[in-house]
């Protein structure tokens, strides 16, 4: 009623079960090693715009072709969004309505083949995503996907590999893009060879889009027809996804993904995704992925030094992954040992994994959120040695028997736990 206080209940008091599970998330966050290298912590001004009440509107269409009224602030927001974008990446054209990854690179296939093109992709156990043609993704599903791989020698993309499958089946697509490859990715070379086999070039930067923003990975814009990414991992953004593209391809990717693929845009999420830009923007994120580089180089240097095996040997990006062979220890085992410590992250397949997908012979493990807490490289010998540490309590245990009450777990996750107490956690505390 007008003139009266708002006597709605805040969330505490209207859901306190939910509000307490909520509650308890942050806390894992703020007292965990997160190295999971496909998440980050979103700053607080990012949260604040995603909890508004953008969320209660509809906005099918584009800013100012809408099917619905009331689009006075929206449409701003839009704009204000898909300016920023571009910007950022000195893009001809963005699109900001992908409600993550996975939908843009669909968006992206279906703006550019027609079902049963042939697309060609890096395959998920060297490194790819299941986007990229996986065989049981939809992209590997209506499309005739082919897929590259790594070189069984040093692990290494193998250019004259992509060369030749795409001389062979001359894809309509090519993919270039992965969520577990630790090296530098070379869009040129990927652009020279869709040329000569007449491919569209997508690059997928979803792990690597807060790197090429900040300046410190090769940026795919000038090379590819297409690229998509989501604007939660190294951009530090709210869960969402990103398509960039050239000015000819505008109108198709705008109908694939309204309407091709969805209906009204998440409009709360195209704010934060504003707000990301915006921070993506300032001269303190260039500082921020340079300390991501910084950070992934002076962990694996420590984790080599403690006798881990590093694919490829080291890493040039924001992750590294381990191959825990020469530890005896399965992938799950140790991610789920480490994680009762307090050190988040996942089990990986490596390249040419004998083990199964579900319990793989690896680890990834990423630095973008110690990154956004305040970590430096000279922090980086404790994270390792929590890692070693737990890892060596790992390999102690019988994997069927093994709980969280070994007696290496509490004391470890207390000190892990001290550790987190000094560096804050953006978005939280
Ligand atoms: N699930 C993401 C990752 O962890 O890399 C990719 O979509």
């Amino acid at each position: 009623m007008a003139g009266q206080a708002n006597q709605e209940p805040d969330l505490k008091t209207a859901d306190p079960e939910l509000y307490s599970l909520i509650r308890k998330e942050d806390a894992r966050q703020k007292d965990s090693i997160r190295l999971i290298a496909s998440e980050n912590y979103a700053s607080r001004a990012v949260l604040e715009a995603t909890g508004t009440s953008l969320t209660n509107k509809y906005a099918e269409g584009y800013p100012g072709r809408r099917y619905y009224e009331g689009m006075d602030f929206v449409d701003p927001i839009e704009e204000l969004a898909i300016r920023r974008a571009k910007a950022l990446f000195g893009a001809d054209h963005a699109n900001v309505q992908p409600y993550s990854g996975s939908p843009a690179n669909l968006a992206a296939l279906l703006a550019l083949c027609e079902p049963g093109d042939t697309i060609l992709g890096m395959s998920l156990p060297a490194g790819g995503h299941l986007t990229h043609g996986w065989k049981i993704s939809a992209t590997g599903i209506y499309y005739h996907a082919v897929q590259y791989g790594v070189r069984e020698s040093d692990n290494l993309m193998d250019m004259d590999q992509v060369r030749s499958l795409a001389r062979e089946h001359r894809p309509k697509l090519i993919w270039a893009g992965h969520s577990a490859y630790p090296r530098t990715l070379d869009f040129a070379a990927f652009a020279e060879i869709a040329k000569e086999v007449g491919a569209y070039l997508a690059a997928d930067i979803a792990h690597i889009s807060g790197l090429v923003a900040g300046g410190v990975h090769p940026s795919p814009v000038p090379h590819a027809d297409v690229v998509t990414t989501t604007t939660h991992k190294t951009l530090r953004g709210p869960r969402g996804g990103l398509i960039l593209c050239r000015k000819k391809h505008r109108k198709a990717i705008n109908k694939a993904v309204f309407p091709g693929l969805q209906g009204g845009p998440h409009n709360h999420s195209t704010a934060a995704k504003a707000v990301a830009f915006h921070e993506a923007l300032q001269p303190e994120f260039k500082a921020y992925a340079r300390q991501i580089i910084a950070n992934a180089k002076a962990l694996a240097e420590q984790l080599t030094a403690r006798g881990l095996e590093l694919v490829t040997g080291g890493t040039d990006n924001h992750l590294m992954l381990v191959n825990l062979t020469n530890r005896g220890l399965g992938g799950r085992h140790a991610a789920k040992v480490l994680n009762d410590c307090g050190v988040e992250l996942n089990a990986n397949a490596i390249p040419f994994d004998p083990r199964k997908p579900f319990d793989p012979s690896g680890l990834r493990i990423g630095v973008p959120s110690i990154t956004s807490r305040g970590m430096t490289e000279a922090h980086m010998a404790d994270v390792a040695r929590f890692i070693d540490e737990g890892l060596q309590g790992a390999a102690r245990v019988d994997p069927e028997g093994y709980t969280a009450a070994a007696d290496f777990v509490a004391p470890l996750r207390a000190r892990v736990q001290e550790f987190c107490g000094a560096f804050p956690a953006p978005g939280i505390a």
